[in-house]
């Protein structure tokens, strides 16, 4: 376990470009916005000051609507598609910074809650640590309080509790069965630019990631949003994906009651917004759960009805709490159950992204069925944040096991325990460091 926490530690320090950190060395060589936040909570195990940056980094590429953008770009950089000209953000709304570029989306809004995880990191150790976050803190603040403003607005214009995304891609899952009766509905125009895939020349066996027909509407849907010149009132009458994402909803609430917490530290006055916030999320949140399955799911809002699915997004209600005990408990229980980490076949007890009880699931498939350490570690941390120590605990050792190859991998066939896509991932480090200590 030392060598994996050293070998993390490597990893972190070789995909830094000085401020900030490749999600992954080939495959993704720019920031994107939720890799940095986790990447952050790992830094600060090794590097408080670093940590801090990771995010600064990040925010110097917030919008001026308070859109902390999905990817900020290495300007340096060539090696991914679709990169900053064909995003061309600068170039239809001036909201956009024109340096760093970025992209036009945002992802899950899970910073204040590594903010705060990192402010207790450093209060633990004391001393210089405790004093670089204590000073950095009050503007930490403010570009957080900007993001949730635009989405508590932005992204949920009519108070219902739940964000809205545009684009699979918002929410972190792209090519996950969450998205596919929302996506097979876009008709790709005959004026979609021609384009080359990166992602498969690193990546080269076909089958872990999206097909050429999902890039297609992945593409298709980046169009849209520069014919509407990003602006969110304009993208939401024309898009053609538009869905709640229960998930980044729940994220959402819990960022708000971790950003309530520090506003109340710093004295800021913003405790009573943002936890209105916190309380119609979770609100929104809970009236997603499908009694049928006991799992939470999203709604295409252009159709008005329940995507019927059963992915790991369903246990959106563990993350921001407001469950009663037996709910609790059962939602726990489904988790562990043979449906979910208790399935016989799992080479160790993890989530995988999809259930292997599901007709959707793909083991090798991305998000279709694969095991992800860095939203395993994301359900350790919200367990235990909801007292649910035993099987926090249970879901550490197992994503442990997965990561003792080291290899550090995006993610793993849940059934062979392969490692597949990306190796040296930002994020696999940082769970590896945060789960060891
Ligand atoms: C993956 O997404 C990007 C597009 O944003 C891609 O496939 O090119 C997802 O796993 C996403 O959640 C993640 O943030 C990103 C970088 O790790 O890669």
């Amino acid at each position: 376990m030392s060598q994996l926490a050293a070998r993390a530690g490597y990893v972190l320090r070789g995909n830094s470009s000085g401020t900030m950190t490749k999600a992954a060395p080939d495959l993704y060589p720019h920031q994107w916005s939720w890799d940095a936040a986790f990447v952050s909570v790992g830094l600060a195990h090794v590097d408080i000051p670093r940590a801090c940056a990771e995010l600064d980094a990040l925010f110097a590429g917030q919008w001026r609507t308070g859109m902390v953008p999905h990817i900020v770009f290495d300007p340096e950089e060539r090696g991914y598609f679709p990169g900053p000209d064909r995003w061309a953000c600068a170039e239809h709304t001036q909201d956009a910074p024109v340096m760093p570029p970025t992209s036009g989306l945002c992802q899950p809004a899970v910073h204040a809650l590594a903010v705060e995880r990192i402010d207790r990191i450093a209060a633990r150790r004391g001393g210089d640590d405790a004093a670089t976050v204590t000073r950095w803190l009050p503007q930490a603040y403010e570009h957080l309080l900007a993001w949730h403003r635009y989405l508590a607005h932005g992204r949920d214009p009519t108070g219902s509790g739940l964000l809205t995304i545009y684009h699979g891609w918002e929410s972190g899952m792209d090519n996950s069965p969450r998205w596919d009766a929302v996506y097979d509905r876009i008709r790709v125009g005959p004026d979609l630019p021609a384009y080359e895939r990166r992602d498969t020349t690193v990546v080269s066996d076909v089958d872990q990631r999206p097909t050429d027909a999902e890039y297609d509407r992945y593409l298709w849907i980046v169009e849209e949003l520069k014919r509407a010149d990003y602006d969110d009132a304009r993208v939401q009458a024309t898009v053609s994906f538009l869905a709640t994402d229960v998930f980044a909803s729940a994220v959402f609430a819990a960022a708000n009651d971790a950003l309530a917490r520090l506003a109340d530290r710093l004295g800021t006055g913003d405790g009573p917004e943002l936890r209105a916030y916190a309380e119609r999320f979770r609100r929104g949140v809970a009236a997603s759960i499908d009694p049928e399955t006991g799992l939470a799911l999203d709604t295409d809002l252009r159709t008005r009805e329940w995507l019927r699915v059963q992915t790991l997004a369903g246990f959106a209600p563990l993350v921001c709490g407001g469950l009663d005990p037996p709910q609790l408990r059962r939602m726990v229980q489904l988790l562990e159950s043979p449906r979910w980490s208790g399935h016989p076949r799992l080479r160790w007890a993890v989530l995988p992204s999809t259930s292997p009880a599901s007709p959707d699931f793909r083991p090798r498939a991305y998000w279709r069925g694969p095991s992800w350490p860095v939203l395993n570690w994301f359900f350790v941390w919200m367990l235990n944040a909801s007292g649910e120590r035993e099987a926090a605990a249970r879901l550490r050792r197992g994503t442990l096991d997965q990561l003792a190859d080291g290899s550090l991998s995006e993610y793993y066939e849940p059934f062979t325990g392969e490692a597949l896509g990306s190796t040296d991932q930002s994020w696999t480090a940082a769970a590896a460091l945060d789960l060891l200590a």
